[in-house]
This record gives C-alpha cells, sequence and structure tokens, in this order.
C-alpha cells in the first residue's frame, strides 16, 4: 500500500507542476475583497482588518471560498447577489450592530447531505445535522485529475488511490480557471461523471469526496453522479473547496458544516492543517 501510495504522490506532483504556472496569480490578491470595509482613520492609525489564506506561517490553509456578492451561483450569470443585511446599526441608534443573512444552503463552499438527492431521504431527516464529524476530519489526499478530462472510471483507475484513503479532494481544471473567482457560472466545469462516481464507491474507501467548484458531478451528469454517491448514505460531498496554491499530498483536513436541522445542505468551513 505504501508503495502504492508514493505512485499517487508522484503522479499528482507531476500534474502540479503543470498547473502551477496557472496557479500562481491567485494570491496574493484577495479576490472578492475590493468593497467590503473601507480603511478607517482612527486617530492616527488606520483600522485595516488583515484577511489571509494561510495562517501560523503557512500550516494551517483556508481552503473555503470567502462569501461576496460576486461569488457565482448554480446556473445563474449573476452571482450570489446581495445576502447581508443590516436591520440593526449603530449608525441609526442601535447598541450594535446586528447583521442578517440569506442564502441557499448550496452556496460557495458547501456541503451535501444524503437528502439533497433522495426525497425519501430527506423525508426521513438525513440532513446535515446528521453527517458524521469523524469523516469530516482527519486525514485526507490532495490529488490532481489529469486536465483533459471530468472524472470518470478511467480517470479513478489512472489516480490509483490506495485502498484505506478515505477523504480525498480533487483538485481539477476548475482551479487553474479560477472558475469560483468568476460571477457567471460556468456549466463546463469538471466533476465526476456517473462511471466515475460508481467507481469510486465500489472500488475504494473513499468518503469524504471534495472538489473545486459548485457540483461534484459533472453538469451532464448532475444527478446521476450525486444518486452514485448519495445513495450509501456513507459518503459526504463538499463542494466548491479552494484549492488554489497547495501542493499536492496528505493534510488533516477540517471541515465542519452548521447544524441545520432539516437542511440537505450548508455552508461549511474547511481548513488543511499540514
Ligand atoms: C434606520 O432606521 C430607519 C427607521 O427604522 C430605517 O428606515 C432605515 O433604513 C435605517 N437605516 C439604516 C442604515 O439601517
Ligand atoms: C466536462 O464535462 C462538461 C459537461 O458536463 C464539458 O462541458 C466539459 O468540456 C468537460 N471537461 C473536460 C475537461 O472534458
Ligand atoms: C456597524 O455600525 C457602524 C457604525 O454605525 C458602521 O460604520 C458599520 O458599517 C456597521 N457594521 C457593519 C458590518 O456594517
Amino acid at each position: 500500500m505504501k508503495k502504492s501510495l508514493l505512485f499517487v504522490l508522484l503522479c499528482a506532483e507531476v500534474f502540479a507542476i503543470s498547473s502551477l504556472s496557472l496557479a500562481s496569480t491567485a494570491y496574493p490578491t484577495v479576490p472578492g475583497t475590493a468593497d467590503i470595509g473601507v480603511s478607517v482613520a482612527d486617530g492616527d492609525e488606520a483600522l485595516i482588518p488583515t484577511r489571509r489564506e494561510v495562517y501560523d506561517g503557512g500550516r494551517i490553509l483556508d481552503i473555503s471560498h470567502r462569501y461576496t456578492t460576486d461569488m457565482p451561483a448554480f446556473e445563474s450569470d449573476d452571482g450570489i447577489g446581495q445576502f447581508l443585511w443590516l436591520p440593526k446599526s449603530m449608525k441609526n441608534g442601535s447598541l450594535a450592530n446586528n447583521s442578517e443573512m440569506k442564502l441557499p444552503t448550496h452556496t460557495g463552499t458547501h456541503v451535501d447531505a444524503p437528502g439533497h438527492v433522495f426525497d425519501h431521504y430527506f423525508d426521513a431527516g438525513f440532513d446535515v445535522d446528521t453527517l458524521d464529524l469523524e469523516v469530516l476530519n482527519g486525514l485526507a489526499l490532495l490529488v490532481d485529475v489529469p486536465r483533459d478530462k471530468n472524472i470518470t472510471a478511467e480517470v479513478m483507475k489512472f489516480l490509483n488511490i490506495p485502498k484505506g484513503v478515505r477523504r480525498v479532494l480533487f483538485r481539477t481544471l476548475n482551479t487553474d480557471r479560477r472558475l469560483m473567482f468568476r460571477k457567471e457560472f460556468d456549466s463546463s466545469y469538471v466533476g465526476f461523471m456517473r462511471d466515475g462516481a460508481k467507481w469510486l464507491v465500489e472500488n475504494t474507501d473513499i468518503k469524504l469526496v471534495g472538489i473545486d467548484y459548485l457540483s461534484v458531478a459533472a453538469y451532464d451528469d448532475l444527478l446521476p453522479s450525486h444518486l452514485e454517491f448519495l445513495e450509501g448514505r456513507e459518503i459526504i460531498l463538499v463542494e466548491a473547496l479552494k484549492l488554489d496554491n497547495i501542493q499536492p499530498g496528505l493534510y488533516n483536513v477540517h471541515c465542519l458544516p452548521l447544524r441545520l436541522l432539516g437542511a440537505e445542505g450548508s455552508p461549511i468551513r474547511c481548513i488543511l492543517i499540514k
């Protein structure tokens, strides 16, 4: 098993090198922050908040996308639009600022629960509150997928992910194309074709499937791939991860959804720790 894991890492390395130059424009610019906050002078000092993608000298990597009005929404050209309001503000005489938010649960970096595509699971209550935190937290492999294909059974075989690997973050052409930083939804994103999803379910121990655009399923196999993954109620899908500028390899992943009773999706904060 060790030997084949090494092989995966080596393969991943090769693809990483080819994608490195494309991804290197991602930082230090922090997309989506231009319209948030203005630097305010407080006495002599300017108050400028820090926004980061990595913490502790690179040990902790934030792989969640920042929620912004211009982030893409599924099948929309307009982005997610306004999602925050400030019904109580200090400027308006309130003691504190209290904002409200409204957004679809499958927005930005998010998780899918079995009720997403199975109505009887939804009715039975298989919501995001029932997802296994052990699956969502632990050793994870970040792999680079060949850039010229969707994730088919053939691609899954080629990736040769060893038995025993339970969490895999699939980095694809979506990251190189910076699709999550574009307001317009793009249906040509890379995702799992049905046979790729089925192959993963039948031939691997993977229980957490992470991907770098709004859906793990390719647009052409949207429902079939979701059905393959979620039918067994063991696999957790984490979508729209931000995987730019990270070396492929093993990390500890930590993903925590909100405990939304009755919801088949939830925004999720995911980080990697080296
Ligand atoms: C301030 O309060 C008024 C009255 O409740 C409301 O109409 C207005 O929208 C508020 N303005 C802001 C900036 O919250
Ligand atoms: C992946 O599939 C989508 C349709 O779901 C297609 O538009 C796209 O070109 C495919 N990507 C690659 C790299 O084959
Ligand atoms: C909170 O209130 C302050 C002062 O009224 C205002 O400048 C600020 O914009 C408010 N906070 C947010 C998050 O809008």
